[in-house]
């Protein structure tokens, strides 16, 4: 899976991406991501990225014409075109349903805007989907990229050395996961729960499916109704 990231601060992207797992994947060519300096496309001595916003009003506006410059770089020649997405607090919520829409995705660009915002003609032209990593406000559109490109390229084939390890975690079945505890079995006089030492797995299974419906229900009440709603007439 690619990913290209049209970016003003391309240099932001490498800390993450070279990180142990997203590294790894993108060493083994399960993934490429590829930042994208914005400025590199602009045509003024000033490398200008931005303006005044017309009508007035703080802040300034990213400009259409470096933004679609880059865009036309990234995909010329291509076959397909690749899905767009705007990080945005107007967006879709990530969640991790929406991830694993993505992950079955060949080919992303990221479009990540500063200041106010990006001139809305390129999200006319250019995109397909705005997606929000959440209900707050950050200065830019990189850290959401970041989440995005992490969370999605874990469920690449092959990204994860153990690949049944997301059954189990929380929000794969809209449930949080059970406690896990590993050696020593006593610390501090704290005890690892008895049945985790039985060997028993059946019973062990039972235990965790209690303790993740136990915790999603006090943590997150709003999983919770979900999981019941969408479970009821299923028994
Ligand atoms: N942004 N989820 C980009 C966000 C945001 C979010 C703020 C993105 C400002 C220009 N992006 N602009 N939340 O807060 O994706």
């Amino acid at each position: 899976m690619r990913f290209d990231v049209l970016t003003l601060f391309p240099e932001t992207f490498s800390l993450v991406m070279k990180e142990s797992i997203i590294g790894r994947a993108q060493e083994k060519g399960l993934i490429e991501v590829n930042a994208v300096n914005i400025r590199d496309y602009t045509r003024d001595k000033h490398r200008k990225v931005d303006d005044y916003p017309f009508g007035g009003g703080n802040g300034m506006v990213m400009m259409c014409q470096p933004m679609f410059d880059a865009y036309r770089a990234v995909t010329e020649g291509l076959q397909t075109k690749p899905k767009v997405i705007y990080m945005s607090p107007q967006g879709r919520v990530l969640t991790q349903k929406v991830a694993v829409e993505l992950s079955k995705e060949e080919h992303l660009i990221l479009l990540c805007g500063h200041y106010e915002g990006i001139d809305e003609r390129i999200i006319e032209e250019l995109v397909d989907e705005e997606i929000s990593i959440g209900d707050y406000v950050l200065t830019g559109g990189e850290l959401p990229a970041m989440v995005l490109i992490d969370c999605v390229s874990r469920l690449v084939p092959g990204v994860l050395s153990n690949e049944g390890s997301f059954s189990e975690e929380s929000h794969f079945n809209g449930l949080l996961e059970y406690p896990q505890y590993t050696r020593p079995a006593e610390y501090e006089g704290k005890q690892v729960p008895e049945i985790l030492l039985s060997g028993h797995h059946a019973n062990i299974q039972k235990w965790r499916s209690a303790r993740s419906l136990e915790r999603t229900r006090i943590k997150r009440p709003d999983l919770y109704e979900n999981h019941i709603k969408s479970s009821e007439g299923k028994i």
